[in-house]
This record gives structure tokens, C-alpha cells and sequence, in this order.
């Protein structure tokens, strides 16, 4: 089928801040999110993958001062920096936005205009509290004076500063009822439930208008007719995903097929803005809205959050490293329930590496690839008549694909793959029972056929099991699926057994345990 006549499916990220390096929790968002898209390109779909950098802002503009460079370098550096990041995560983005691109300052002025000429944008004096490390407006109910004197953001902690300008203001009071009547009619525009609890209950608690320029700095788009003003970056950081779906050119076939987008996956703290602001700007500016909002949890170094003073911080490439781009994609998406929180340790990640990759996945794989090689000509072999075992462990690897689409579509990873890997669980124990070494070993007629029918069999799990977890272990399935000289690789392939006779290459083990330097 052609891109054309395939079913759209457009997935994003948040756009990280590039003002420092990236942490543990941006490649947790890229990897689910690159889960997702890779699980929908293998079901058939025409997928559309962005992820990219939010490069304007006071936050950005303080970070590039602290380091004395010019904030265009320093954008432009650490935007590399997320870039390589994606790619060292087998990240399959299809564009890397930056919010300095030609076609976001045209998208971001597009929107503005349309907001304006629907009445919702007027000047106004501005006073209360900014968090620049949050890039976002308090009120003082939200915000806590400590006992040193300064004032936080009660929520994130974040230090505030007092500030009084002339801005530009959003008149996000009109559209209340409109976001409850959106909250109320389509309640899986936010998932998980619990945020969109906490939302509902913000929204209904009352709307003020928004800030939406500044003009005490100028690193941002310039406020159309009024350069003195800059949009506030979050005004410029939401239409980055409408910019890479061709906005303002509604009728691009891109903006045809892609918008609005099926699901933006963000994390907890910046819920408000993409489930109170962004649908907001979109009705004034009359663009139909995104079809869900996922939010996954933080990620926290053996419970504790991650900060520069405690010391803590993990780079992801360190943990690449260390345990291969696999084992921490694995480990993430498995051990953490998707929306909740997390958290990390060297022995969790050992733990799931050496039982479920080494032990569950790996050891069948090379068992079974293994007495085929020396018993079996090094091809498929040829089952016999499937025993009522056989069916029932085929048919369950077969149910596992509208189980994992199921789970997939809810953005519940980690239950697919504890599908698969139960699964996995009653075929080391099919394997254990049926004991084809037993079998060569008799070497009888009827046993060796029958080792060859239980050797199919396992072998076909094998093969279902290494499509489906292709989205999770893109680099270590095609390892597999190359073992079983397996061509068809799709979803659709799934229904085409193994065909017998046909040659294997000599096994190599995929999953290695994982040995700690002292052992
Ligand atoms: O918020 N665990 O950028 P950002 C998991 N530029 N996820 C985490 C995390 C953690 N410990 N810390 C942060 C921004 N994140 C804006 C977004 S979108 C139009 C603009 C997540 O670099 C965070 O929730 O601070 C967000 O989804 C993403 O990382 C980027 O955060």
C-alpha cells in the first residue's frame, strides 16, 4: 500500500529546553514515544514523528548570558546535542522542529494573527510572579514566601520574580465553558484520568486571561506590528506542532493528512499548558484540536529527584553505554507503568536485563535456534500434527498482537510487554515439559518428529514474539528475526507462519547476561 492510502498517524514529544544537557527524563519521553510510532508503522499506518528543541525565552536567553556566548550558539549547540541523543536512542523521528526555524516564525505568526483577529488578544498592564526556570506566570495564591525571604512557586519550587509590564493578554476567561464542554464530551483528550481530575478541577475553579508578549528581552518571535514585544514562548513552543504539519497552509497535503494530531505525549508539568492553553488557542484560532494528550510520569533516581546539587543527575548516554540502547529501552517501557511515576537503579535495570532479555527471551531463542541448528539440517524444520499444547501456546502467541494494539493504543506499553513476556513465560515452561532434547536423544522415528513439531512450534513463538517487540527492541529484534531468516517483518507477516525447509544461519546469543564489573 502506498503512504498515501495508509491511515495517518501523527505522534509528538514535548520540545525540550535545550539550556543544558539532556536528561534521563527526555529520553524516556523520546523512547515511549518512539514505541508508539514504530508500533504503528508496523501495524499499516502512514506515521508522522516529530520531537525538536524550544529555543526561545527568557530561560534560554539567562542560560546563554551564564555562559557568555550568544543565545543563537547556544540553541544551536545543545539542539545538536537532543539531535544525537535521538539518534544514539534509535529514535525514529521524522522531523527534529527547532523553534528557530524559517517555517515555525511564519506558523507562530500565523496563529497570533488569527487569535487577534478573533478578538481575543488586547494590551494590558501586567503584575505578578514569573518563574523563568518554569517559563510561567503565577498567581501569588500559587506561589510560598520562605523563610529567607524569597518567594517559590508553591508547585515546582521554582524561584519567582516580580514583574510589571506592558503585555499582551490572552483572554483565556472566554473559553472555560468550552474546555469543560471539551473535558466533559471527549474524556480521553487527557489520560491519564487522575490529570484530567486535576485538570477539570482547575479549570472549573476559574480562567484569568493570559500574558502572551514580553518586552524586557528579545529573544522570541516578535509580536506582529509591534516588535518591541516578543510571544510569550510558550504562545511560540505549542504551535510547533501544527508548523510541522504545514500550518498556516491549512490546505497542505501534510496538514490534510496529519492534523490533528493523534496523541502529544508530554510529562506531568507541563499538562496545564498543553490541556488548558493549547486547545484554547486553537479554538480562537479556529484549528480543530489534537485528539489526546498523553502524560507519562518522572522519572527518579532510586526514588529520589534528580538535581545538579544532590549530585544525581544521570546522562543518558552513560546508561547507553553501559547496558546497550535495547536494555534501557526495554527497561523503561517495562518497568515503569505508563502516567505514573518511576524510578531507576543500576540493580533494576541488571535485574530486568538478566531475567526477562537473558533468561526469558535469550535463552529460548538460543536453545531452541541451537538443537535446530545440529538437529534439524539448519532449516525450519517440518512439524507434524499439532498437539492440543501446541495449539494453545500458538494461539496465544497469535492473540498477542489485538492484546498489544490494545494496549498500545491506551499508551500502555508496559502491559503489552507483560503480555508478551507471560507468554514468553509459558513457552520456556512448554519448552521444559515437551524436552525435545529428550527426544533426539531416544531418537526414535516418532520422537524426532515430534522434536521437530515442538522445535516449530517454539520457533514460531519466537518469531511472533520478535515482530511484536520490534517497537520496544528495534536493534536486537532484527537480530532475531535474521536468525529465523524471518523477511515478512510487519504486523501483516504475523499470520504467515514459518516456512519449513527453509535454511538458518548458524545462531549467535542476542541477550547477554549482564555482569557486574565486581563478579
Ligand atoms: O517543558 N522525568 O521542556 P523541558 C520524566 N520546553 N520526564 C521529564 C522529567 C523527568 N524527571 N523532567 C522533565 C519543556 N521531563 C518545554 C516543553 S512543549 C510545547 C514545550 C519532561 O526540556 C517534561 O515533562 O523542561 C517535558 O515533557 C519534557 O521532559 C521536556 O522538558
Amino acid at each position: 500500500m502506498s503512504a498515501a492510502e495508509r491511515p495517518a498517524f501523527y505522534i509528538t514529544t514535548a520540545i525540550a529546553y535545550p539550556n543544558g544537557a539532556p536528561h534521563i527524563g527526555h529520553a524516556y519521553e523520546y523512547i515511549s514515544a518512539d514505541a508508539i510510532a514504530r508500533f504503528k508503522r508496523l501495524d499499516g499506518y502512514d506515521v508522522f514523528f516529530m520531537t525538536g528543541t524550544d529555543e526561545h525565552g527568557q530561560k534560554m536567553q539567562q542560560a546563554a548570558a551564564a555562559e557568555g556566548i550568544p543565545v543563537e550558539e547556544l540553541a544551536a549547540r545543545n539542539s545538536d546535542v537532543f539531535e544525537q541523543l535521538d539518534k544514539t536512542l534509535d529514535v525514529s523521528y521524522d522531523r527534529f522542529i527547532r523553534t528557530t526555524d524559517a517555517d515555525h516564525q511564519a506558523a507562530s505568526i500565523a496563529i497570533w494573527e488569527r487569535m487577534l483577529a478573533n478578538g481575543d488578544i488586547y494590551l494590558d498592564n501586567y503584575s505578578g510572579w514569573y518563574s523563568v526556570r518554569d517559563e510561567a506566570f503565577y498567581t501569588e495564591e500559587e506561589t510560598t514566601l520562605l523563610d529567607d525571604g524569597s518567594r517559590v512557586s508553591t508547585e515546582t519550587k521554582t524561584p519567582v520574580e516580580w514583574t510589571e509590564e506592558s503585555n499582551y493578554f490572552f483572554r483565556l476567561s472566554k473559553y472555560q465553558d468550552r474546555l469543560l464542554a471539551l473535558y466533559e464530551e471527549h474524556p480521553e483528550f487527557i489520560a491519564p484520568a487522575t490529570r484530567r481530575n486535576e485538570i477539570v478541577s482547575y479549570v472549573k475553579a476559574g480562567l484569568k486571561d493570559l500574558s502572551i508578549s514580553r518586552t524586557t528581552f528579545d529573544w522570541g518571535v516578535p509580536v506582529p506590528g509591534h516588535p518591541d514585544h516578543v510571544m510569550y514562548v510558550w504562545v511560540d513552543a505549542l504551535t510547533n506542532y501544527i508548523t510541522g504539519v504545514g500550518f498556516p497552509d491549512t490546505e497542505s497535503a501534510a496538514f490534510q493528512k496529519f492534523w490533528p494530531a493523534d496523541v502529544h505525549i508530554i510529562g506531568k508539568d507541563i499538562t496545564r499548558f498543553h490541556t488548558v492553553y493549547w486547545p484554547a488557542f486553537l479554538m480562537s484560532a479556529g484549528v480543530e484540536l489534537p485528539k489526546r494528550v498523553f502524560v507519562h510520569g518522572f522519572l527518579y533516581n532510586k526514588g529520589e529527584k534528580m538535581s545538579k546539587s544532590v549530585g544525581n543527575v544521570v546522562d543518558p548516554l552513560e546508561l547507553v553505554d553501559e547496558y546497550g540502547v535495547d536494555a534501557v529501552r526495554f527497561f523503561l517501557l517495562r518497568e515503569i507503568s505508563y502516567g505514573q511515576d518511576g524510578s531507576y537503579s543500576h540493580d533494576a535495570i541488571v535485574g530486568r536485563i538478566n531475567s526477562d532479555l537473558a533468561n526469558e527471551f535469550g535463552n529460548l531463542v538460543q536453545r531452541s535456534l541451537t538443537m535446530v541448528n545440529k538437529n534439524c539440517d539448519a532449516a525450519v524444520p517440518t512439524p507434524g500434527e499439532f498437539t492440543a499444547e501446541d495449539r494453545e501456546l500458538l494461539d496465544r502467541a497469535n492473540g498477542l498482537l489485538e492484546r498489544c494494539r490494545a494496549e498500545f493504543d491506551a499508551q500502555q506499553m508496559h502491559l503489552a510487554l507483560e503480555a508478551i513476556w507471560l507468554t514468553l513465560g509459558e513457552t520456556n515452561k512448554y519448552f521444559s515439559a515437551q524436552a525435545p532434547w529428550a527426544l533426539r536423544k531416544s531418537g526414535t522415528e516418532e520422537d524426532l518428529a515430534r522434536m521437530a513439531t515442538v522445535l516449530y512450534v517454539t520457533l514460531e513463538v519466537v518469531r511472533i514474539v520478535a515482530i511484536l517487540v520490534q517497537p520496544v527492541l528495534p536493534g536486537s529484534s532484527a537480530k532475531i528475526l535474521d536468525l529465523l531468516a524471518q523477511q515478512g517483518r510487519t504486523f501483516a507477516d504475523i499470520a504467515t507462519p514459518l516456512t519449513p525447509g527453509v535454511a538458518l544461519p548458524a545462531p549467535e546469543p542476542v541477550y547477554p547476561r549482564y555482569l557486574d564489573k565486581k563478579d
